[in-house]
Formats: C-alpha cells, structure tokens, sequence
C-alpha cells in the first residue's frame, strides 16, 4: 500500500480526460486500493484517479462515517439521472474551497467491480453527488467549473499563492 501525491487546482493534468481501463489487472486493483488508502488518509470521500495524475477511468468511494463502505468504480457510465439537488462540495485538489453546486438528485450508474464484472447501482443523497463529482474528474472538469468566474479566480489565485509559497 502506498499513498499517491494529490494534484491541486490550477494544475493543468487536471484537465486531461481519462482512458478507458481495458482490462482490470492487478496493476489496477493495486492502483484502486492507493486510491482508496489515500482517500482515507486525506481525508475524503471520494478520489478520481485524474487528481493522483493516473489518465484511467478508475474512481473509489466512501460515503460512510466508519470506512466500512468502499466502493470501486471502473469505466463508470451515467446510465439515467433524475431530479436537482444542491450540496455544499468540497474537493481534495481544490483545498479550503466549499461552494453550493446544483446536480442530479438520483441517478443509476454502470460500471465494472475490482474483479471485471459489470454491475450497476442507483444512488441518491451524498453519494449521488459523490459519483457525479468524480465521473467530472475523469473528465477533466473541476467543481469550480460550476461557479461564477470571479468565485473560480479567486479560489485560482488563492491556490496558485500557496503553491508559490511552496516552491
Ligand atoms: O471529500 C470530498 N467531499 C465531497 C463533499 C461534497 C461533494 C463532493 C465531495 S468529493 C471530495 C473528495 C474529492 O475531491 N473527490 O474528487
Ligand atoms: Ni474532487
């Protein structure tokens, strides 16, 4: 087990849309538990592998307060999404920003277990929101993609101050 450096916003590999996982070896399973152990150790509730600069459509997720739920995606699919919700999110590569997002409130996703095989889930609630959060990682978009442009600058310049600071 190892635990992966996360990537923050503005990093441009943010913006790289992940690849289809051809065949889910043990390589990946590795990678997901990384995922999974990093998430824990952040802590959050989701990771999308783009934010541990990893360009597979892998994503690990728990929404419980006692890490007794993980879930592994693979290839998600957004098969069907119902209804509006807004959350408060927060996100692991945009540190100390928490703003109100509007998404689906329920939706049905299909994806593939850590073992290969195809199954699919409805979500509502949190996790809902998790997994329309993390499928947008894998696409390259940021929660602060949703928000006004001088919200978005602001969050930039903030971040992009402290990676100076770091350097
Ligand atoms: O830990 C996380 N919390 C969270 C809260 C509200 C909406 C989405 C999230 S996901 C986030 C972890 C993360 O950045 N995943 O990509
Ligand atoms: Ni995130």
């Amino acid at each position: 087990m190892a635990l992966l450096n996360i990537l923050h916003f503005p990093d441009p590999r943010l913006r790289l849309k992940a690849l289809p996982v051809e065949q889910v070896t043990d390589e990946i399973r590795q990678l997901a538990q990384n995922m999974l152990e990093t998430m824990y150790d952040a802590p959050g509730i989701g990771l999308a592998a783009t934010q541990v600069n990893e360009q597979k459509r892998i994503i690990v997720i728990d929404v419980s307060e006692d890490k007794s739920s993980p879930l592994f995606l693979i290839n998600p699919e957004l098969l069907a999404s119902q209804g509006e919700r807004e959350f408060e999110e927060g996100c692991l590569s945009v540190p100390e920003a928490y703003e109100t997002v509007t998404r689906a409130d329920t939706i049905r996703v299909r994806a593939l277990n850590l073992q290969g095989d195809s199954f699919e889930m409805d979500a509502d609630g949190i996790l809902a929101t998790c997994i329309q959060h993390e499928i947008d990682h894998l696409e390259g978009k940021l929660f602060v993609d949703y928000l006004s442009n001088l919200k978005r600058q602001r969050i930039k310049k903030r971040l992009e101050k402290h990676q100076k600071q770091k350097l």
